[in-house]
């Protein structure tokens, strides 16, 4: 009997996807929220042993050992290859080919960044940043063991400050979501889903990227103006059971 824990948040869009992943596998698992938000309990000493990046979301997987995954990309495909549930993948070598060029542009869509730089509250979102830093250069100075984790904590927190207010850079995220937004909608002609009739592993990350799209306010990209094919096949995805079930949120987070 194996059992499955997710260390995440209700609305870390990297813990969306691998939530997602689980409902449509049909995947009983234990929920340890990690508050990133008020807490930063991403930081915490325990935690950082689990995951050296000292991120969410983390996948215990028992089945007499444990084995910890991390990396959403990676815990999603963990999921799909675990013989039990529901099927995520197709069984053609070109699909499997495809569906893995689908999911690593929808993983290299920056959204932390753009979620940083469109946050309706610089101030609060600054906070939240700045709590990071702070937290991870204390915590540094109190575990010698981790000091390398927690200075590269406080690194990742500081280039995300600097990044968000980088037009240069947050143009060339955007420059390269729209050349994968367009492969994905190519995809679309003709087909209900990425990989055609079936709801794949690429949909799951798909869906969670056009939601976040869309609580970023991007509505050229998901409302049918620049993309109509996926604007449709967003609200496909949107009323399957799996999205509320998941809590694909489309919240902002507060402090
Ligand atoms: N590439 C990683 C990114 C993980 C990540 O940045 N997670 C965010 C939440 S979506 C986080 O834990 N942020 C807290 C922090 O940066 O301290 C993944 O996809 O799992």
């Amino acid at each position: 009997m194996s059992s499955l824990t997710l260390h995440h948040h209700p609305l870390s869009v990297c813990s969306m996807k691998v939530r997602l992943a689980l409902e449509e596998k049909g995947l009983d698992w234990s929920s340890n929220v990690i508050d990133i938000v008020r807490e930063q309990e991403q930081l915490e000493p325990w935690y950082v042993k689990l995951n050296p990046n000292g991120v969410i979301p983390t996948l215990e997987f028992n089945n007499g050992t444990t084995e910890v995954v991390t990396n959403s990309a990676s815990i999603i495909r963990f999921i799909a290859a675990l013989p039990e549930g529901n099927s995520l993948s197709p069984s053609n070598n070109h699909d499997i080919q495809l569906m893995d060029t689908l999911i690593d542009l929808a993983d290299e869509v920056d959204l932390q960044i753009l979620s940083y730089a469109r946050h309706p509250s610089m101030e609060k979102s600054e906070k939240i940043l700045d709590a990071r830093i702070n937290k991870s250069l204390l915590l540094a100075e109190q575990h010698p063991e981790l000091k390398s984790n927690y200075l590269a904590c406080a690194a990742r927190s500081e280039k995300s400050k600097t990044f968000r207010v980088d037009a240069k850079h947050i143009k060339d995220i955007e420059q390269r979501a729209v050349e994968s937004l367009s492969f994905a909608e190519e995809q679309l002609n003709g087909n209900t889903f990425l990989l055609g009739d079936t709801y794949s592993l690429a949909d799951v990350i798909w869906t969670v990227v056009l939601s976040r799209l869309d609580l970023l306010g991007y509505t050229d990209w998901v409302d049918g103006n620049d993309f109509p094919l996926l604007a449709s096949y967003y609200q496909r995805a949107q009323g399957r059971k799996s999205f509320t079930l998941a809590q694909v949120q489309n919240e902002w987070w507060d402090k």
